[in-house]
């Protein structure tokens, strides 16, 4: 055979072959110039061809017009194939995106039961037309002991661990009662609010008892608010929290010397009927320290208690949810546990 007609077939292979090998548009590209560019060996024969006799020529003529013509459309028909095929694959993932699908080992996580207790308790004080309110953890002499009839040297401040800072007359709250003079001073009357926040305490650690723990004061300040009015709001709430219809509770004398009177109001244990652990034998849990707003603290919030009155309460909220969920130790809710957290 002739050499040039033997160099045109092995062109058409090495093009069929390359073809197979082309992933990309600008591999089309690249194909195209190497096979049919200025440079390619299909150009330099047909420029070579003006050398040839004039029988070569019309041998070899032909079959280079035909490999010429063959290449360009096999490209045409391959490119074209190609990007119908992409876009089909586009449409495919659209149409066949299962959003059904399983998503594998995400973890998922849920509310925390402090968090959870604080939205139902604020729930059923809202529910009775209280407002939620809020106050300043870190906090000063003046509103966590002072303007609660806790003057310096009172040895009531030995009721309250307190951790104290650098700054002169700066504390951790001990409590969330600093909160009632605070809001006397902001707010409008009558007054009804709550304060679920965190308090802070130099104490031995235990099961019952934290260092950092959660607290929620509230108060109600009006004309003509009586002790009947605390009893029936700690009775309602305390319902309402642990679903009972009926709800055993009694009432004890208490000290603090921001009420007066001061009570302790207690529920049955929700554990036992004859006394365990967590009521320490006594069949009877303290949930709910209340009393009337004493006169001094009405008058440190700018409030004449010859015309008003009010009570308050603050009850441990981190002991209420320990009740709530039957949990036996504290240090669990900080604990960050997930095997704990998830039954919640
Ligand atoms: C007070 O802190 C008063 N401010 C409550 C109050 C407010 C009384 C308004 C009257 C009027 P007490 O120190 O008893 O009171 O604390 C209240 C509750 O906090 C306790 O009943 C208990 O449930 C919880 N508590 C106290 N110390 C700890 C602790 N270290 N860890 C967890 N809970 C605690």
């Amino acid at each position: 055979m002739n050499a040039i007609l033997t160099q045109i077939e092995s062109i058409k292979q090495a093009f069929a072959q390359d073809l197979q090998k082309v992933q990309t548009l600008k591999e089309f590209d690249d194909l195209k110039v190497s096979f049919l560019g200025k440079k390619s060996s299909l150009q330099a024969l047909l420029a070579g061809m003006k050398d040839l006799g004039a029988d070569e020529r019309r041998e070899v003529g032909p079959a280079l017009q035909e490999a010429k013509t063959g290449i360009e459309q096999a490209l045409e028909v391959a490119r074209q194939a190609f990007t119908e095929r992409k876009a089909k694959a586009a449409i495919d993932k659209e149409l066949y995106f299962d959003v059904t699908a399983k998503r594998p080992g995400g973890v998922r996580g849920h509310i925390h039961p402090y968090s959870q207790a604080i939205e139902e308790i604020e729930d059923i004080f809202m529910s009775m037309g209280y407002e939620v309110l809020d106050g300043p953890e870190l906090e000063t002499d003046f509103y966590n002991f002072t303007a609660l009839n806790i003057p310096q040297d009172h040895p009531a401040r030995d009721m309250y661990d307190t951790f104290w800072t650098n700054k002169k007359s700066m504390l951790m709250r001990t409590h969330t009662s600093p909160v009632q003079v605070r809001s006397m001073e902001s707010k409008e009357l009558p007054l009804a609010g709550i304060v679920p926040g965190r308090v802070y305490r130099h104490e031995a650690v235990d099961a019952t008892h934290e260092i950092q723990f959660l607290q929620c004061e509230g108060f109600f300040i009006d004309k003509n608010v009586t002790v009947s009015h605390l009893f029936a709001t700690a009775q309602t709430f305390l319902k309402q929290l642990f679903k009972k219809d009926e709800l055993d509770i009694r009432i004890r004398p208490g000290f603090f010397p921001f009420v007066e009177p001061g009570f302790e109001i207690d529920m049955r244990c929700p554990f036992c009927s004859k006394g365990c652990s967590v009521c320490k034998k006594s069949t009877w849990m303290e949930v709910f320290p209340g009393g009337m707003i004493h006169p001094n603290v009405l008058r440190a919030g700018g409030i004449d208690p010859d015309v008003y009155s009010g009570f308050a309460f603050g009850f441990g909220l981190s002991r209420l949810v320990m009740l709530k969920y039957g949990i036996d130790d504290i240090r669990h809710l900080y604990g960050g546990k997930l095997k704990f957290l998830e039954q919640f």
